[in-house]
């Protein structure tokens, strides 16, 4: 009687248990098939060549996802207890090997498979007929630096830094008379803008979405990144910190701004005079 109903427990347990992983997986499938949550669309070819290596890891690991979630569910129904002793297995040694081989050669593959995109970004330096500007991220909030009609960015020290002043720019320095300094991020559009990434307190992170890029910006270092926005996707988008940098980490976000060449010649002129 015990016995009885010790079984029937068990094959409702399995059951749910089951029925749980099929649901997990139908609900999981749908999140990512639909799209809900996603990245809003790329802005230019590297964002879209992210897009596909995302694609590329999404197929792959779905349906190791999927195999193993359904498998588990297969087994945990297919073998629930039903009054039978527990057997001891071995292992199996070729299959062991199989799984191995296959889990390596897919990572692998996926990052070579990647590494175009990666290498664009850190190792392909900028054109030299790219716009410089400088990012300096500090405690809550980015600011830019454009070096002005001479092209040289004014000397920077740590003691010139004030509320007049975020980014410390030598006053004596001529080249620095010129440098344009803003809370925004404006770009001309089909431009390739170089990046000068620096931080001035902690490590901050600087990410935007349509852009697909994300560089960490590191005290004492300055890190260059290279991109540029496809003609018509003029528009503003978001700029965030990624990093946990502080209490008001969720504060530090920016605008890219991303204008015409008259338009933003018009706004630079216009942050000058400020
Ligand atoms: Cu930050």
């Amino acid at each position: 009687m015990a016995e009885r109903s010790g079984q029937r427990g068990s094959a409702a347990v399995a059951a749910a248990l089951a029925i749980f992983l099929v649901l997990f997986v139908g609900v999981t499938l749908y999140i990512f098939v639909m799209k809900i949550w996603w990245y809003p669309p790329a802005i230019n070819d590297f964002g879209r060549e992210i897009d596909a290596q995302f694609a590329r890891t999404f197929v792959i690991t779905g349906i190791s996802f999927i195999g193993a979630q359904l498998g588990l569910a297969w087994v945990v129904w297919r073998y629930r207890a039903n009054g039978g002793r527990a057997k001891y297995v071995e292992g199996n040694n070729t299959l062991e090997a199989v799984w191995t081989t296959a889990t390596v050669v897919l990572f692998v593959g996926l990052g070579i498979m990647g590494r175009t995109a990666w290498a664009q970004l850190h190792f392909e330096s900028a054109p030299p007929s790219a716009m410089v500007i400088e990012v300096t991220g500090k405690q809550f909030n980015w600011i830019f630096r454009y070096p002005g009609k001479d092209g040289v960015f004014g000397r920077t020290e740590a003691k010139y830094v004030d509320e007049t002043n975020p980014v410390g720019i030598d006053p004596k320095d001529p080249a620095g008379q010129d440098d344009v300094v803003t809370l925004t991020l404006g770009v001309p559009v089909g431009r390739e803008i170089k990046l000068l990434e620096k931080s001035q307190d902690v490590t901050h992170g600087f990410f935007v979405r349509e852009l697909r890029l994300k560089q960490d910006a590191l005290p004492g270092m300055i890190i260059p990144v290279h991109f540029h926005v496809d003609p018509g996707k003029e528009g503003d988008y978001e700029i965030a910190c990624t990093q946990l940098c502080g209490s008001g980490h969720q504060r530090m976000r920016a605008t890219l701004k991303v204008m015409t060449e008259p338009d933003f010649e018009k706004w630079l002129a216009n942050e000058k005079a400020d």
